[in-house]
């Protein structure tokens, strides 16, 4: 979901548009005129003899053209204001009804968000050379694919492991008891420690926080994100926390964090690729509000990939995020 296909993208380019068409007018007139009746060039007079310094000339006008001057910017700002105001309603009046969701709730405290998920995300990987099978109780893990394959990292339930990947044989299968009510997690490395490969399950309630975790997300769901702003100190009823605003300048899309609104906000987007993106807080929250920022990562559910395959407007690129963007 990288910006050119959010809404406000394909908004800031049709106000790019006329601005432009509009500036080519306005200024190409205003040299026009100044070139035309600048000082020591004698005006063409005539046609002049009735015209007057300050005054309308009444006798010699185009009615026309001067009802045009009111009547093409008029339809300009108003069509232009509607426009914007859609895309308003694609963002926060959000259609939901023919998509799975997503639910996730954002805490911004001074000064981190935290990301509470309201329901289990299992995630893994695509197409880095490892697969995971489940067979039987086991996990079958196949690093055939990526020689670079070194180590492995798990835990299930409560119990963590390690262990290298023989050489000779890029196959592991570990017995395991999976439980989707636990954070667990299969991590592949290399030999030098770098992640290769997650298989990872975030439990309904789990918590993730920045700057250290990003916020996992699904593709090709509508995620609906419910934003509230927390006091660091809970038991301190005078503290209802402090202005903060939710930001993924990739995606052009913020929200603010409202401190004392029961309700939070929300934020609703549809991410379809697969990345990293940078957050931002973006309303100055206090002393360490350059710090405040973390990273969104959007996943593929474990056995799917982030290949849009729900059937909607795939083809039209302005809205292929924007689930209700169709029209701008
Ligand atoms: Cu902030």
């Amino acid at each position: 979901m990288p910006a050119e296909d959010t809404v406000f993208y394909v908004l800031y380019d049709k106000f790019m548009f006329w601005s432009i068409l509009v500036a080519i007018f306005t200024f190409g007139w205003l040299f026009t005129a100044i070139l035309r009746y600048r000082d020591g060039v004698e005006p063409d007079t005539t046609n002049l003899d009735h015209i007057e310094v300050g005054a309308f000339p009444v006798d010699r006008h185009n009615t026309t053209l001067e009802l045009m001057f009111y009547i093409v910017p008029t339809f300009l700002v108003v069509w232009l204001t509607v426009m914007a105001l859609g895309s308003n309603s694609a963002v926060w009046n959000y259609d939901d009804t023919d998509e799975k969701t997503f639910d996730i709730t954002v805490n911004a405290y001074q000064w981190y968000f935290e990301f509470v998920y309201e329901e289990s995300l299992e995630w893994e990987d695509t197409e880095t050379g490892v697969t995971l099978e489940w067979v039987q109780g086991t996990v079958q893990i196949d690093a055939g694919g990526n020689a670079n394959a070194a180590t492995v990292e798990m835990k299930f339930g409560r119990i963590k492991s390690e262990f290298e990947i023989n050489n000779g044989s890029s196959l592991v299968q570990k017995l395991v008891t999976k439980d989707p009510g636990q954070h667990e997690y299969v991590k592949v490395f290399d030999a030098e420690g770098a992640l290769l490969h997650t298989w990872e399950n975030l439990p309904r309630g789990h918590k993730l926080i920045t700057p250290s975790d990003p916020m996992i997300i699904p593709c090709d769901e509508v995620i609906i994100a419910n934003m509230h702003s927390k006091p660091v100190d809970a038991s301190d009823t005078r503290n209802v926390g402090v202005q903060h605003a939710f930001w993924v300048p990739e995606w052009a899309m913020k929200e603010d964090f409202v401190p004392g609104l029961e309700a939070g906000t929300t934020l609703g987007f549809m991410p379809d690729d697969a990345g990293t993106f940078p957050i931002r807080c973006a309303e100055y929250c206090g002393m360490q509000h350059s710090i405040m920022t973390g990273e969104v990562m959007v996943v593929a559910r474990a056995g799917s990939d982030c290949t849009f395959d729900s059937g909607i407007k795939k083809s039209d690129s302005s809205s292929a995020n924007n689930y209700d963007g169709g029209e701008m």
